[in-house]
């Protein structure tokens, strides 16, 4: 009898046209063979895979993907529901009848000459209760190599799946990489997402952003968890004792340096269990307990380097699993290494920029695409946590919010209580970043750092984490950080990385009731020297202007928070809407 996964790969070879149909089985032979395979291939004019230096980088190899391809593309996104309320303003919506006929007529016959990757794979790991079984469909061998380490992919997932029709169908084609047949539709209602002209991280990447978040959201909501665009650490403090974080930032705002950090602190450590997503749902004595549904990074790789990201570099060099890879970087040709800005001082002398041609050192531009990436697997991070695989998860006692604004938002604070949170998380606001196509340094809101990967309603998603709140015995605290405010000429001000260890000794402080705060019209601050700057210099002054709340700038602030609301009208929880009026009238407006 044929299961419902062999009709689904029946029909998408009846769509397709490929040459071949290769069911992948997650073995270390078979990631070998599929690298050797990219290698000798070509795909839209550029080898897809270029193997690296073994010794400097083990198991490690080099992708260009065209230029037109190098981040995720927000207005070609669509939430397809079947009514446009539903996907909400923060979504492009198309009626799902109308989007399936259009990714039909661009998938039909589209892998001609082509193979049909299938990749069966599991979101969180095999014996989690809230693990989730998925397929993803695909013509790229690099796609089918990325998910391998993104995700946990194989034969066990057929086993697992079995008769069930109950999983997630991704199908995806890298078509002809032309952006006017670029669409990535989401299918929440349907379990499903087609992704077609794109071979680009979150774009074709089934698994991440589109499933763990949009549809892993709407799923969330439905099911009462939550899907977040979150770091997940562990941070163990002198007494060995450790304190489980979330941390929600924007695209390129800090997650990944976060969740590998080595404090600079005395007697702390940092444990990593995810650096891009988390799956958070009650515990059964009622505590937030989350998981990372993925197996991997897809990290950037501009201005990570020894100094400030010392275990990234020892993940990315690690030879325990097969393999790593490395997009639109640089190659310094003297020894066939990826270099990007910010791994070494030095310019190398004989470098390829991320376009192929030979790098100018006078060059404006950098060398390194800014959203260029390495692709690594979990297992090769030195601070996995021992936790990583428990299929209960961590139960949480913090959580961090941010942003990357120059001006604004203070350092740290804290909220009063969950609801103040969630209308803290609620109004984030941050400057766009080169991991979406579109003008770079723009301040848009982007609530708990999820506004492109909310897969409803952000109205109701505002709903949805308060309910959450109401149900959850022992209430994690919430805080608010900005490692990127500038001063006058430009430039940070917080050293930020490694020194971030100390804003999250002063979080663990307040979690164990140790430090006392301080009111102010936003939220609770940290008092006089409370926060550790033992071996740092950094003047008082200078404390004091990061720590602050400049009324003006709030003000600003507050006109935008007000036109960001206004555009879910009534969806906007009464909460939310209550906790804009106090503000205001505490900013005098
Ligand atoms: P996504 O993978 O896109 O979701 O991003 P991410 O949030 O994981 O971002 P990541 O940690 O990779 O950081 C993105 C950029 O911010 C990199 O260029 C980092 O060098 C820079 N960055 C990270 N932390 C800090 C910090 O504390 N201070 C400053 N100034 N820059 C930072
Ligand atoms: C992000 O943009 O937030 C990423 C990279 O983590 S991508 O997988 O392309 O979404
Ligand atoms: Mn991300």
């Amino acid at each position: 009898m044929a299961t419902p996964m062999d009709l689904f790969v029946k029909e998408m070879r009846e769509l397709f046209w490929p040459d071949e149909v290769y069911i992948m089985d997650g073995s270390q032979q078979e990631a070998e063979k599929l690298a050797d395979i990219a290698q000798k291939s070509e795909v839209d004019g550029r080898v897809v895979l270029k193997k690296l230096n073994d010794k400097e980088y083990p198991n490690s190899y080099y992708h260009r993907s065209n230029p037109n391809d190098v981040a995720r593309t927000e207005h070609l996104t669509f939430v397809c529901t079947s009514l446009k309320e539903q996907a909400g303003p923060n979504n492009n919506w198309m009626d799902p009848k109308e989007a399936k006929e259009k990714m039909t007529s661009f998938f039909k016959a589209a892998m001609k000459g082509r193979t049909m990757y299938v990749i069966p794979f599991v979101m969180g790991m095999s014996k989690s209760k809230y693990a989730k079984n998925c397929v993803q469909i695909t013509d790229s061998a690099y796609v089918a190599l990325s998910m391998r380490v993104m995700s946990r992919v194989g034969k066990q997932v057929v086993e697992r799946i079995g008769n069930s029709s109950d999983f997630f169908r991704g199908i995806h084609s890298i078509g002809d990489v032309n952006p006017n047949r670029r669409f990535i539709m989401h299918f929440p209602q349907e379990n499903l997402v087609m992704s077609f002209g794109s071979g680009y991280g979150g774009n074709a990447l089934l698994g991440k952003k589109c499933y763990s978040l949009r549809i892993g959201s709407y799923l969330g909501y439905q099911e009462g968890w939550l899907a977040e665009h979150m770091i997940i650490i562990g941070v163990q403090s002198p007494d060995k004792k450790v304190t489980y974080f979330l941390g929600a930032f924007p695209s390129a705002c800090g997650k990944t340096n976060l969740a590998l950090l080595e404090p600079v602190l005395k007697g702390y450590k940092v444990w990593t269990l995810g650096d891009d997503i988390a799956w958070i749902n009650i515990g059964e004595d009622g505590q937030l307990y989350a998981i990372n549904p993925e197996a991997g990074f897809f990290g950037v790789a501009p201005g990570t380097g020894v100094k400030t990201n010392p275990v990234m570099m020892k993940t990315l060099k690690n030879d325990k699993f097969f393999p790593t890879l490395f997009t639109n970087t640089a190659i310094d040709n003297s020894n066939n290494t990826p270099w990007w800005e910010g791994v070494s001082d030095e310019v190398p002398l004989d470098l390829t920029d991320w376009q192929g041609q030979k790098y100018d050192k006078n060059s404006d531009k950098p060398a390194a695409h800014p959203n260029s990436r390495f692709t690594v697997s979990i297992y090769n991070c030195p601070t996995l946590s021992p936790e990583y695989d428990n299929p209960k998860g961590v139960p949480i006692s913090g959580i961090i919010f941010g942003g990357r604004r120059k001006d604004t938002i203070p350092l740290v604070y804290e909220a009063k209580d969950w609801n103040s949170g969630v209308f803290m998380a609620s109004i984030i606001g941050s400057e766009t970043t080169a991991a979406s196509s579109g003008q770079v340094g723009n301040v848009r809101r982007d609530p708990m750092a999820m506004f492109p990967f909310c897969g409803y309603n952000m109205g109701d998603y505002f709903q949805h984490w308060l309910n959450i709140g109401k149900r959850v015995k022992k209430l994690p605290k919430i805080f608010m950080v900005n490692w990127f405010r500038k001063d006058e000429n430009g430039k940070f001000m917080w050293p930020g990385f490694r020194d971030n260890s100390r804003i999250i000794k002063w979080m663990i402080d307040r979690i164990e009731g140790k430090t006392g705060a301080k009111e102010s019209e936003i939220g609770l601050f940290p008092e006089e020297n409370a926060i550790d700057l033992s071996g740092l210099d950094i003047k008082k002054e200078k404390m004091e202007k990061l720590l602050k709340v400049n009324r003006e700038d709030w003000k600003k602030e507050i006109v935008m928070i007000e036109e960001f609301y206004a555009k879910f009208g009534n969806k906007i929880p009464i909460d939310l809407r209550n906790h804009l009026t106090d503000i205001k009238k505490k900013f005098g407006m």
